[in-house]
């Protein structure tokens, strides 16, 4: 049966070390599949914790994390894990060309989806203008291109995972607003039916989520969507006031 990608956390408590505070507490929240998930707030929250979770990266201390209304305690890891695509703020890029760094973890992906995948990720345009295209070889770590352009070429590539999960962690903190709107357009259209968190830093890059988690010391401290967490008065509105 394919994982929809519908994450559900109860209650869930995590503690990295005995001696340090919980990094997360009590978290709960239900992201079923179509939506998008903006988590906000500032460094040290918890936001990466809460998507690591869910591939089973570390354990909760308390609680349960489901996929599909099944814990992902029982799924196969290997098999969870290949529906989950994470895109970080410092993508991981090799020294080949753009082409094979597209297609990295995904050999049977096709010429014209690596395209299109790149087109999605508004990369296409740039890739073009290099000389070789999507032949150029990268240095190492991606050398030659800038951090925005690599950020583009991570999301291109989860794109053709085909995820049903799919995390950006800051992945377009290096990308202007502008190019950032057309990259979520494209992305909620990709992901439709499939569920997308996005971490990000600036409330822009949230705008337009289903729902927002405003996390502070490992608690949830808000929830809502843009326009209802203006209204709050409460963190939300204090970092969009900045
Ligand atoms: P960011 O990326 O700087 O905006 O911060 P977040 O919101 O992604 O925070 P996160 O989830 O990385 O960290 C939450 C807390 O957990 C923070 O106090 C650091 C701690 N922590 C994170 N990862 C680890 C880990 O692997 N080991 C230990 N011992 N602590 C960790
Ligand atoms: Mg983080």
């Amino acid at each position: 049966e394919p994982i929809k990608g519908h994450v559900t956390f109860n209650h869930v408590t995590l503690t990295y070390t005995k001696d340090d505070d919980s990094a997360l507490k009590d978290i709960c929240f239900d992201a079923p599949p179509g939506k998008v998930i903006g988590l906000i707030g500032s460094t040290g929250a918890g936001k990466t914790s809460i998507t690591q979770l869910i591939t089973r990266f570390y354990e909760p201390e308390i609680g349960e994390v489901l996929v599909d209304n099944r814990s992902v305690k029982d799924y196969n890891i290997k098999t969870l894990r290949k529906h989950i695509g994470f895109v970080l703020q410092e993508p991981f890029l090799f020294s080949t060309t753009i082409k094979e760094n597209i297609a990295y973890g995904n050999p049977d992906v096709t010429d014209h989806q690596i395209m299109d995948a790149a087109k999605r990720a508004q990369a296409h345009e740039f890739i073009m203008n290099l000389p070789n295209g999507y032949e150029t070889m990268l240095g190492e770590r991606g050398m030659g291109l800038s951090g925005g352009q690599k950020q583009r070429i991570a999301i291109a590539r989860a794109i053709c995972i085909n995820p049903s999960i799919l995390v950006l962690d800051d992945a377009t903190s290096a990308v202007d607003m502008e190019t950032e709107f057309k990259i979520q357009k494209a992305l909620k259209e990709v992901m439709q039916g499939r569920t997308s968190f996005i971490i990000a830093h600036r409330i822009s890059s949230l705008k337009h989520a289903d729902e927002i988690l405003v996390l502070d010391e490992g608690q949830i401290v808000e929830r809502g969507t843009h326009d209802e967490l203006l209204n709050n008065d409460g963190q939300y509105k204090r970092i969009y006031d900045i």
